[in-house]
């Protein structure tokens, strides 16, 4: 995988990585630039007059009075810049609080103290998010106990990860590597002991919530989400199946217990013969229900039609591990 060191924009600022960063940038360099110029120039002129028209002997004090023009020039002048500026901070602002129809979903859930993202295929990791360069990705950000607040510095987003609703934020990276991920909230300090949330990160609650968001080429992307979800930790692999058997809802038509369904039980079913109806299979009466039958099954659910069974169930997009979960817990219904 080729590495592209992120381009520094600044002497104060993390480097970017994503579009958005270029305006934002130029924007916090202006104001910046602006308001250090204008101190400047006030503060001397005022320091200059000050000792210019210090108080002598013998003057008198005299009223000022009112200078019509330049009151009005310095009322009306940054009111129009002051617009200006409302302007251009929230075009800069919807760049990255919305995002097009096709861009990739992600869940962020926050909790004490890490980070877990879920992709649109289902799978699910703590503390690494991996997204392919040039696309925009859409988070869908909560909290599962307290307030968190979700902060890229490098693509220069931030929002709010709140318990019980959705808040969204959007990006698009354009450097290839790696990103953090920070809790911009603070969320709770450590309890007892607690092991750091990510290796080699600080111990502590709050500042040990940190994660990172790996940016791959397109082709990397799609070959790990190929690879489907990741089996859960702590789960056989037929505990997983028993999982998917009620995730995927196969259990709205397959019983386990031997009753009958829409679809044919799956107690006993394995390795054994079942008959066929052989006008809806290409005129096979029988076949094993082996490793194979369920893979077409699962797939082509209507090439091989169980007799007395209707060719109703849709097809499924598992991936060959979840497959490989589903047989395994189907060779345990005895
Ligand atoms: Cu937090």
């Amino acid at each position: 995988m080729t590495m592209f060191a992120p381009t520094r924009t600044s002497f104060d600022l993390p480097p970017s990585v994503s579009t958005n960063v270029a305006s934002y940038d130029w924007m916090y360099n202006f104001i910046w630039w602006f308001s250090m110029i204008f101190w400047v120039v006030i503060t001397v002129v005022m320091v200059y007059w000050a000792f210019k028209y210090k108080r002598k002997a013998g003057d008198k004090r005299i009223p000022t009075g009112h200078y019509p023009v330049l009151e009005t020039a310095w009322t009306v002048l940054p009111v129009f810049f002051i617009i200006w500026l409302f302007h251009a901070g929230f075009t800069d602002y919807l760049k990255n609080a919305m995002a097009a129809d096709d861009a990739m979903e992600v869940r962020v859930t926050g909790q004490k103290w890490l980070w877990t993202f879920t992709y649109p295929n289902g799978r699910s990791e703590p503390n690494h998010l991996t997204v392919p360069v040039g696309k925009q990705v859409k988070f869908i950000i909560s909290a599962q106990d307290v307030l968190h607040s979700f902060y890229l510095p490098e693509a220069r987003i931030k929002k709010d990860a709140v318990p019980g609703m959705y808040t969204m934020l959007s990006f698009t990276p354009t450097v290839l590597g790696d990103t953090p991920v920070y809790c911009a909230e603070y969320c709770g300090a450590p309890e007892g002991n607690a092991a750091p949330a990510l290796e080699g990160a600080p111990l502590g609650g709050h500042s040990a919530m940190m994660a990172w968001v790996h940016v791959v080429p397109q082709a990397d992307f799609d070959k790990m989400m190929a690879e489907g979800p990741k089996r859960p930790d702590g789960l056989t692999e037929a505990q997983w199946g028993s999982k998917l058997y009620k995730d995927n809802a196969c259990m709205t038509c397959h019983s386990v217990d031997g009753s009958k369904a829409t679809g044919p039980t799956w107690k006993g079913m394995f390795g054994q013969p079942v008959a066929l109806n052989g006008s809806l299979s290409g005129g096979m009466d029988s076949a094993v229900v082996d490793e194979n039958y369920v893979r077409e099954s699962i797939l082509k659910p209507n090439a091989k039609v169980v007799a007395g069974f209707s060719p109703v169930m849709p097809p499924y997009t598992l991936s060959d591990k979840q497959i490989d979960a589903l047989i395994a817990y189907m060779k345990t219904l005895k």
